[in-house]
Order: C-alpha cells, then structure tokens, then sequence
C-alpha cells in the first residue's frame, strides 16, 4: 500500500510529469504487493530437474535382463552353410578381438562361460550360436576381425566365412559392434559401419571396458565418437558397456530385446530361470 508521505512525493512528481506517472507507480506497486503475496503462499518446493526414468521403460529393462539369463549353447558352426536354420531373429556381436565381444555376452546372460572369453586375442574361432528361450531368438558371438597373429590363409577362410555370414543371413536383424573405449572407430570397424549402413542394417555401438576409464572421460569418449559418426553420417545408437562393472547392461539388454521382437508376455514355456544352469562348459566353442 502507498503510504501518504509516497504519495505526496508521487504527487508532486505529478505536476511536472503529468497523471500517467501517478498511473504507472499505482501499477508498480500493485504488481509488487500481488508477486510478494503469491511468492509467501506458494508451497516451498525443491526442484527437481533430473530426468525420471520411464516405469514402462524400466519394467521392459528388467524383464530383458531375466530373459537374456534363459540363454543356452545352442551350436558352433566354422561355416555359414553349417550354422543353424536361418529362420526367426539373431542378433549378431561383432567386433575387433579382445573388444570384449565373449565377455559381453556372459555379462548380458549372467553367465560366467557360456561364450568363451579370453586375454589371448583370436578366442572366438567359429560362428557360436545361443537360443534365447526359444531357437527362434538367438544370439551369435562372431570371432574378432583384423586380429594380426593369426596364420594369413587362416585369417583369409575366417573372414570370408564372416563376410558370408553377414551378407547372406536373412535372420540377422543387426550387429551389437564392440569397440574397446581407448581404440575406437578402427579401420575394420569404419568399415563394418558403413558396410552396415550400406545394407540398412541396424547397429548398436558398445563402448566397452569403460571401467578402464574415469567417469569424466568416458563420458568425453562418448561423446567424441558420437560426434565422429555424426559427421560421417553414420547415425547409430551408442552406449557405455562394461562387462566387468556391468555398466550398461539394462539399456543393451532392451535394444536387444525390441530387435529381438521380445515382448512381456512371452513365457519361457515352463522354464524357470534358476533351473537355468550358470555355464555351458565343455560344448565345442
Ligand atoms: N577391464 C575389462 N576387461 C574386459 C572387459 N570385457 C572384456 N575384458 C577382457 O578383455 C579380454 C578379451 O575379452 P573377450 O570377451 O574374450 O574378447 P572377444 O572380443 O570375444 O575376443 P575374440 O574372441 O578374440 O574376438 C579378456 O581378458 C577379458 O577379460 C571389460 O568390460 N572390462
Ligand atoms: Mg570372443
């Protein structure tokens, strides 16, 4: 409220200035007195502005992960024509050797050897095929590309076979591409990208062994290489991954899911996920 002695002063301004002084310091002082008023009956709220997460999107997550734990040794197979039947969807893990493609998939699946994973680079010598529940989803850990120690002609056949594979397969819905966080974006894995892209094939990019890295410059790792493939045109989901800390695995467990045409209420016909035995030791691999 205007007290006289404002008043008086507001007035004598007035007669220089004219009544739309008077108008507008009335109009000052109302609007002051109704923010004051609002700002002491408004509750006093803290203010969040952290992202939320999605339930849905969490429950589907989470329902992923219990899936992706059914997974079973189905076959390994040196040759495309030896593989198992191509029908249903497969996702398969490419990558350099020693990216951590074998890891991962013992990671996702919660299972300690069901893909054998090793500090010798080359580990992975043949297309090894999981059922995920049921033979019509299945994950394939692929051997490694452009590991050097390998015999030439040897290294010849391998590659081949996996250029096979990939080029023929009518089941492979995309690749899950691994590439160690402190080497990314090789020569071998521009060219699988654009290869992909080529042939609009979907891929999702592992950042693996972030746990090799601080928080801060993983996440510069990542956006780095997000931004290399922006400029290459080369626009495919990426994330952070360790297998080691298990950074990561919710978001790669629900890509898998939805491209695995994985819904909630898909049963595992009877199984149950702790008569699922932990390894798949002694299966040719
Ligand atoms: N620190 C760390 N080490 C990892 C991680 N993932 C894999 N490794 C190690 O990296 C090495 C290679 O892992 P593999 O999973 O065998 O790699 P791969 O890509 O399957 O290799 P190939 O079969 O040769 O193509 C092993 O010594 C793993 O223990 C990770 O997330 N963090
Ligand atoms: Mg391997």
């Amino acid at each position: 409220m205007l007290d006289e002695s404002k008043f008086s002063v507001i007035a004598r301004f007035a007669l220089y200035y004219g009544k739309p002084v008077i108008r507008c310091e009335l109009y000052m002082h109302r609007y002051a007195k109704s923010k004051d008023t609002k700002a002491k009956l408004a509750p006093k709220q803290k203010i969040s502005y952290e992202k939320q997460p999605d339930p849905a999107l969490t429950a589907y997550a989470s329902q992923s992960l219990n899936w992706l734990r059914s997974a079973e040794f189905l076959m390994s197979a040196p040759k495309l024509s030896l593989c198992v039947e191509d029908t249903g969807y497969e996702i398969a893990f490419a990558g350099r050797s020693n990216a951590g493609k074998s890891s991962a998939i013992n990671a996702l699946t919660n299972q300690r050897q069901l893909a054998r994973a090793s500090k010798r680079p080359g580990r992975t010598q043949m297309l090894n095929f999981f059922s995920l529940g049921n033979p019509d989803q299945r994950l394939v850990d692929l051997p490694g590309y452009g590991y050097a120690a390998v015999p030439e002609e040897m290294k010849r056949v391998w590659q081949k076979e996996l250029e096979n594979y990939l080029i023929q397969r009518q089941s492979l819905q995309g690749l899950v591409l691994l590439m160690d966080i402190r080497h990314p974006l090789q020569h071998f894995d521009l060219m699988m990208l654009e290869w992909a892209y080529s042939r609009q094939l979907f891929v999702h990019i592992l950042l693996t062994k972030s746990d090799k890295l601080n928080r801060g410059p993983a996440n510069q790792a990542l956006l780095d290489v997000k931004q290399r493939l922006k400029k290459m045109n080369l626009n495919f989901s990426i994330q952070l991954f360790s297998s080691l800390n298990k950074q990561g695995l919710e978001e790669l467990a629900s890509v898998m899911a939805g491209r695995l045409n994985y819904t909630l209420d898909q049963t595992l016909d009877g199984v149950k996920l702790s008569d699922i035995p932990e390894a798949s030791a002694d299966d040719e691999q």
